[in-house]
């Protein structure tokens, strides 16, 4: 320990599906980055600021890096994520504890040199037999060059001021660039289109949530109350009535569970409309992906 005040951004990267959303939110004690058993729920770069007596640690969500480029949303997806990682101090490599599979391999492959690299082993809490785990971290581990290993749990909340001290030795000595009391640099209307966003991934079937997006609409504040209106973006006109479900129980699910998340972590009562268009095509359209804020 030294009595420095260090300041630094730290990219979180690695496959879908690793628990990087989760880590971030874990640490910040708060859900900011969207998260479901599905992969590639994150489609955007989330800075996550958690600000301690002696440490600002910027955190950067990720992507997960997509092997396959099938159109130019996952494009737009990996281009974020070389982008983050060309410009950060120190970077997490997120693995799954006992799956290294070549999802992470292309990841090793766009790791920056230039800056320490860590490797966070992630979900221990899911390897019964702990004696496993220190093989499958040496054949990681000799993979590439990392300053350091730390197997955690980010649902369990375990290693993680392990995690937070080591990340600190690699961050440089400098004054706070964001208030303490800041959380992120995304704005409320990009949380709440997010948050929609993740009750479909959560509550819809497998196919779907990858041809879907959120645009907000309105967005309004009267004193404590917000008023939002959220259009769902489908592909396909025979996407709509899934979304919507029988007598509207879906959609009506899918709202009242992104308000409710809404009002926890804007701190305020929330209104929210929500109705589903279909925009065809929009996610294999460069101009109709940049256009969504991708
Ligand atoms: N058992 C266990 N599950 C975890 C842990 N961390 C994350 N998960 C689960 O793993 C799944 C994926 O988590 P996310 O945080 O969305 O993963 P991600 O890496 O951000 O995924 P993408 O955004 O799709 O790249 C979720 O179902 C999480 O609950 C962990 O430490 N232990
Ligand atoms: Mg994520």
């Amino acid at each position: 320990m030294d009595n420095l005040f260090r300041c630094g951004t730290i990219a979180i990267t690695g496959r879908p599906n690793v628990g990087k959303s989760t880590l971030l939110n874990h640490i910040l004690g708060l859900k900011l980055s969207i998260t479901s058993r599905k992969a590639q729920t994150t489609r955007h770069r989330l800075l996550g600021i958690h600000t301690t007596d002696d440490t600002q640690y910027l955190f950067v969500d990720t992507p997960g890096f997509q092997l396959r480029h099938v159109n130019a949303l996952n494009s737009a997806m990996n281009r974020t994520v070389k982008q983050v990682l060309s410009d950060v101090d120190v970077v997490l490599f997120v693995v799954e504890a006992m799956s290294f599979n070549e999802g992470d391999a292309k990841v090793l492959e766009i790791l920056p040199t230039h800056c320490p690299v860590l490797l966070v082993v992630n979900k221990a809490d899911t390897v019964r037999d702990k004696g496993k785990l220190l093989p499958f971290i040496q054949e990681v581990s000799a993979k590439f060059k990392f300053a350091e290993v730390l197997p955690v749990s980010a649902k369990k909340n375990l290693q993680l001021d392990e995690l937070l001290k080591t990340i600190r030795n690699y961050l440089p000595e400098q004054p706070a660039i964001y208030g303490e009391d800041e959380l992120t640099d995304r704005n409320e209307r990009f949380l709440a289109a997010e948050l929609v966003r993740e009750k479909l991934f959560r509550l819809l079937g497998e196919e779907i949530p990858y041809s879907l997006t959120v645009e907000i609409e309105k967005f309004e504040q009267e004193g404590g109350l917000r008023r939002i209106h959220a259009a769902i973006i489908v592909d396909k006109e025979n996407q709509k009535p899934i979304v919507i479900g029988k007598g509207g129980e879906k959609l009506k699910r899918i709202s009242t569970e992104a308000r409710t998340d809404m009002e926890q972590l804007f701190g305020g009562k929330v209104w929210l409309e929500t109705w589903v268009k279909v925009r065809g095509g929009w996610a294999d359209d460069e101009r109709a992906v940049k256009s969504l804020g991708y």
